[in-house]
């Protein structure tokens, strides 16, 4: 590849003019911003530990009161971005969220889109768009962009969930705000339970109206595991058993920019995932898992996380020969297949 002329190259009088114009030459800085073949990136392999990082964020339940933090939320920082940042990866925001008994986090819509994946304590719930939603381990809640949202706590434990959001793209668009608002009237609760059964949807030629753009808002554990362990028994040769999660009305992904689906390694099991450009999120619900990226090897155990940087292959092994072990995943496909640089490399 022809090396390029560099900025030293240029007398200083000249580089002067062009500043002074608001005028930077390309070729200095052609090869970096379009280098050979892969990308340049930010994003590292990283792991957070859920045994790690659960004490810090119950002292910050001591430390700071909820009125005092809206949201109370340790963010799973990448230091390849530089940790104010707040960023997991190019796309994704990573934060451990904890609500207390009686505590309420105030209605607000915003922009970003969000989701969250809960990872331990009962009796709280989210209030999206008027609809009650109840939090339990490994259920998947949606706050799709622009839909109110508020969580509150009728239980007796703490409670901790995954927060999942396309806020560093959205950030970096220009187009991130917020918006706050009174609490919501509930008009209803769970209606992810009309989708319930595969192959009927509730039908609006009766009725006036469409779809709502986003029919489903919470996608129950219960649910995906069992339609998980039915995939594995009813087809023993499929590679990778996952499910994904998706708009019941159309299939699509459930959200416009990040994707989730569920994953159960099989007893024993170790699946390679090709290099693919999107990055990825892992976070154990169930089991023992390790997750090798490049030279990286983490030991998951429920409710730890890592990520993985895109075009990079990914191997996840069940660390247990008896059970399965079931993994949710979170990637930029949907934003990559939209801007048209989804990439899979064989
Ligand atoms: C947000 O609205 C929530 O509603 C959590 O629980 C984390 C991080 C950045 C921006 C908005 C929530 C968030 C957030």
């Amino acid at each position: 590849m022809q090396e390029l002329g560099r900025l030293d190259d240029l007398p200083l009088a000249y580089r002067e003019s062009l500043g002074a114009q608001n005028l930077v030459p390309l070729w200095p800085s052609l090869r970096s911003v379009l280098p050979p073949g892969t990308p340049a990136r930010r994003t590292q392999p990283v792991m957070w530990s859920y045994e790690a990082l659960r004490p810090l964020l119950m002292q910050a339940g001591e430390l700071t009161p909820i009125e005092k933090a809206e949201r109370r939320v340790l963010v799973l920082a990448n230091p390849g971005h530089g940790l104010e940042k707040m960023q997991a990866s190019a796309a994704i925001y990573l934060g451990m969220q904890l609500l207390l008994p009686g505590e309420w986090a105030p209605s607000h819509k915003h922009t970003p889109n969000a989701v969250r994946m809960i990872v331990e304590g009962e009796g709280a719930y989210t209030t999206v768009d008027g609809e009650k939603c109840p939090m339990s381990r490994g259920d998947l809640i949606l706050t799709p962009t622009g839909l109110w949202h508020e969580h509150g706590h009728d239980g007796k434990e703490p409670v901790v969930w995954l927060d999942v959001l396309d806020l560093p793209l959205v950030y970096y668009t220009e187009t991130s705000y917020a918006v706050e608002g009174k609490e919501q009237d509930v008009t209803a609760t769970r209606l992810e339970r009309n989708y319930a059964r595969g192959g009927v949807v509730p039908s609006p030629v009766f009725s006036r109206g469409s779809a709502r753009r986003y029919p489903m808002l919470r996608y129950p554990w219960a649910d995906a595991r069992a339609a998980l362990l039915s995939l594995a028994e009813s087809q023993p040769d499929v590679e990778a058993v996952q499910v994904a999660y998706v708009n019941p009305e159309n299939g699509s992904d459930c959200q416009n920019i990040l994707g989730f689906s569920a994953l159960m390694l099989r007893p024993g099991e170790t699946l390679n995932l090709p290099a693919r450009s999107p990055a990825m999120v892992f976070h154990l619900i169930e089991g023992g898992a390790e997750v090798a990226i490049e030279a990286n090897r983490f030991a998951l155990s429920p409710a730890d996380t890592c990520c993985a940087p895109g075009y990079t292959p990914v191997t996840l092994k069940n660390r247990s020969a008896s059970e399965p072990a079931f993994v949710f995943v979170a990637d930029e496909s949907p934003l990559h297949k939209k801007l048209g640089v989804y990439e899979v490399r064989a």
